[in-house]
């Protein structure tokens, strides 16, 4: 078989780049480990920047996410007991954000990807392999239906997130890796109640972060921070809303409606950036590069921008027969990433309660949260971080 891209991984960086690469006139395969129930099983984040929402747009996907998305104004931080609301449009110019779920972006593209007839395949387990991306004909390989197969392209996207093989096939002298993990993690439950609070709560307490979010007005997503070694199993429903209910104020705990869990899940908090981007002629996009702590909600959005400069600079290559855009697209995309991973790591610092910090560092933590909500232009500084900077 023969394309133009062949992309690995069916995520919404995959399908998102195969979706504006279509529109563009280029030709894709997308290669994805699992099968398509199990991508969309996955309970991942919540909240689309309006640079996400515009590339919904371009790729022509946006009318669901019009109809049945909640467009956010603000959030609110609760510390010492009280919530202090941050006002988006008022701080920002007017912008917003929109709570429409990972979930359903993604079904969204599939569904626009299999309309247009694009070839994916689906179930490809761990046997897909990188090769001669170093050169001028690179190939991706995988087995199925108990066949090799084999993919002759001009350029590979590695759009296979955190655990996937592209990365993983770069030369270790190639490639610098920057990390840090965060003695934490977040339990997340997903349940059919009304949220607590018509806009999401970031919460710290002395017994850790919690936050309230939620997927539509009947749908509500809540997390709270727990140790590293945390096992969901240990976690009932009720220990869940009962831990989650000391962490909130008194308003909250009253609204608070409770419910069977949809999903549970444990989601490390770890920031991680692979540098550089590109390798020869295979390109890494989203969470195949770069991971950050979910607080401030930058994984997904990051993994749009990415796919935004990689699907114009393909497009350029294409079209202008110009290397200009891929020669840049690296150091372009990293600079966008390596601000979103200050942001994300500076709200997590400042909202979790993590071990061996002291009383000093909770005084400090503390006075940074104050600082935060009664400065306009500390609030102005999350409101632009969070709402998302410019392409
Ligand atoms: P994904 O979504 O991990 O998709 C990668 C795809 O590649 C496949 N794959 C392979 N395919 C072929 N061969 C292989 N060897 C492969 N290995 C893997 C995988 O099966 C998968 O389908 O990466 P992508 O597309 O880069 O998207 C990134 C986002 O998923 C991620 O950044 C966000 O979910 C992060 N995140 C959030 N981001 C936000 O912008 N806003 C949020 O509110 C938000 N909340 C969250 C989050 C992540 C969370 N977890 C679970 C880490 C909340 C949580 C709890
Ligand atoms: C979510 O709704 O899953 C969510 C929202 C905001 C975050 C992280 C996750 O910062």
């Amino acid at each position: 078989m023969r394309t133009q891209v062949a992309i690995v991984g069916a995520g919404p960086a995959g399908l998102l780049l195969g979706q504006l690469l279509h529109r563009a006139g280029i030709a894709t395969v997308i290669v994805e480990r699992q099968s398509a129930a199990h991508v969309l099983g996955r309970i991942r984040a919540g909240v689309l920047e309006q640079v996400t929402v515009d590339l919904m747009d371009e790729c022509g996907v946006g009318t669901r996410m019009h109809a049945e998305g909640l467009v956010h104004q603000g959030i609110e931080l609760l510390f010492q007991g009280a919530r202090h609301r941050i006002d988006f449009p008022g701080l920002t110019g007017g912008r917003t954000v929109t709570v429409y779920g990972q979930t359903e972006v993604t079904r969204d593209l599939m569904a626009a990807r299999a309309q247009a007839g694009l070839p994916t395949v689906y179930d490809a387990g761990d046997t897909v392999t990188l090769h001669g991306f170093d050169g001028s004909t690179p190939q991706v390989r995988y087995r199925h239906g108990g066949q090799e197969h084999v993919i002759d392209c001009d350029f590979i996207a590695g759009c296979d997130g955190y655990h996937g093989v592209s990365r993983a096939s770069v030369p270790a002298n190639a490639i610098h890796e920057f990390e840090k993990v965060y003695p934490s993690g977040w339990l997340g439950l997903l349940a059919d109640v009304p949220p607590v609070c018509h806009e999401l709560i970031y919460a710290h307490s002395e017994r850790g972060f919690a936050l309230c979010s939620m997927r539509s007005p009947s749908r509500s997503r809540y997390y709270v921070q727990v140790p590293p070694d945390s096992k969901v199993e240990q976690w009932s429903d009720d220990a869940f809303w009962a831990e989650l209910r000391l962490r909130l104020d008194p308003q909250a705990r009253e609204r608070l409606v409770t419910g069977p869990a949809l999903e549970k899940s444990i989601a490390p908090l770890r920031s991680f950036v692979a540098e550089p981007m590109r390798f020869g002629r295979l390109f890494l996009a989203g969470d195949a590069a770069h991971i950050v702590p979910p607080t401030g909600a930058k994984g997904l959005n990051l993994a749009a921008s990415d796919v935004k400069y990689l699907a114009s600079a393909l497009a350029e290559h294409y079209g202008e027969r110009s290397s200009a855009g891929l020669d840049h697209y690296s150091a372009r995309a990293l600079r966008r990433v390596w601000k979103a991973e200050r942001f994300s790591w500076w709200f997590t610092m400042a909202t979790h309660r993590f071990p061996g910090t002291s009383g000093f560092d909770h005084r400090i933590q503390e006075s940074e949260l104050d600082y935060l909500v009664h400065s306009k232009a500390a609030s102005a500084a999350l409101a632009e971080n969070y709402v998302g900077l410019p392409l």
